[in-house]
């Protein structure tokens, strides 16, 4: 069986990160190991929220696992939230990068042109690293920006995402996919290896919910991991993140501070079935 390590963190309330990335990826039939790199009472849309890094701890699981001689198919790195975690995250790759592992990056700090409360710009040099070393990354378009250094925009054209994405893998990065891009009143997302654009576009919702760069990076890792391609992994997760907006928008008594991926669940698993 594959087996992934998702680093980032647990926040106890609100759907994200670690608490979707495990049911998510181990539906779609790999073993999800866990680096929580931090723990927080609720993601950080709630106000007061409560965090504690972690870091410290993970160095000695860390060293654990050498000693263990874990081996990992896909590295996830999802939220990191500091600086001092983003160092975590590089000393994880360093030791157990493999010539045949993937490393999967999306740089979780922004939306809608604001950075998540708690987080500064003095996280994108260590962004950056990241992504110079990472197979593929999953930026939306205002990390994109940030990442770049330009000002974010409330519209682009289809052209110019291109383009950011052509930059973004000047980062390093071997592919990129770039989420929250909307097409003809459709919402999808644009991957790039360097020569192909593969691009997947579905029902565009009026709403927005935390968590769903998670859904979609969680099971874009899980399709990678299982050996499909970039355009079929972007089918899979605009798809399932899709549907996952769906029911909850459509759900009018449910949380509306993350989206309701366990009841899309049983659509992920059609999805990666079918060939
Ligand atoms: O979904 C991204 C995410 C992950 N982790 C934490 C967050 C957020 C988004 O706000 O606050 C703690």
């Amino acid at each position: 069986m594959k087996r992934i390590v998702s680093i980032q963190d647990i926040s106890c309330i609100g759907k994200c990160s670690e608490t979707v990335a495990l049911p998510i990826i181990s539906c779609m039939g790999a073993e999800t190991t866990i680096l929580p790199t931090s723990i927080l009472s609720t993601h950080t849309a709630f106000k007061n929220f409560t965090f504690k890094n972690l870091s410290d701890e993970c160095y000695k699981i860390i060293k654990h696992w050498k000693e263990e001689k874990f081996e990992f198919d896909l590295i996830y790195i999802g939220y990191t939230g500091n600086n001092e975690i983003l160092d975590l995250v590089l000393y994880f790759i360093k030791e157990f990068k493999t010539k045949n592992n993937i490393i999967v990056f999306d740089p979780a700090m922004a939306d809608h042109g604001k950075m998540y409360a708690g987080i500064t710009t003095s996280v994108l040099e260590k962004m950056k690293e990241v992504c110079k070393i990472a197979d593929y990354i999953k930026p939306n378009l205002t990390e994109s920006a940030l990442l770049l250094g330009k000002e974010y925009k409330e519209n682009y054209t289809i052209e110019e995402i291109e383009n950011l994405a052509k930059e973004l893998k000047k980062l390093g990065t071997k592919n990129v996919v770039i989420t929250g891009v909307e097409k003809e009143n459709k919402m999808g997302a644009i991957g790039y290896d360097g020569e192909k654009y593969y691009s997947n576009f579905e029902t565009k919702y009026n709403a927005s919910y935390h968590g769903t760069g998670d859904v979609f990076t969680s099971s874009l890792s899980g399709s990678l991991v299982q050996g499909k391609t970039l355009e079929e992994a972007i089918k899979i997760a605009t798809k399932f993140t899709t549907e996952c907006v769906r029911l909850t928008y459509e759900d009018i008594n449910g949380t509306k501070y993350g989206v309701n991926f366990e009841e899309a669940l049983p659509y992920l698993l059609k999805l990666v079935l079918q060939k």
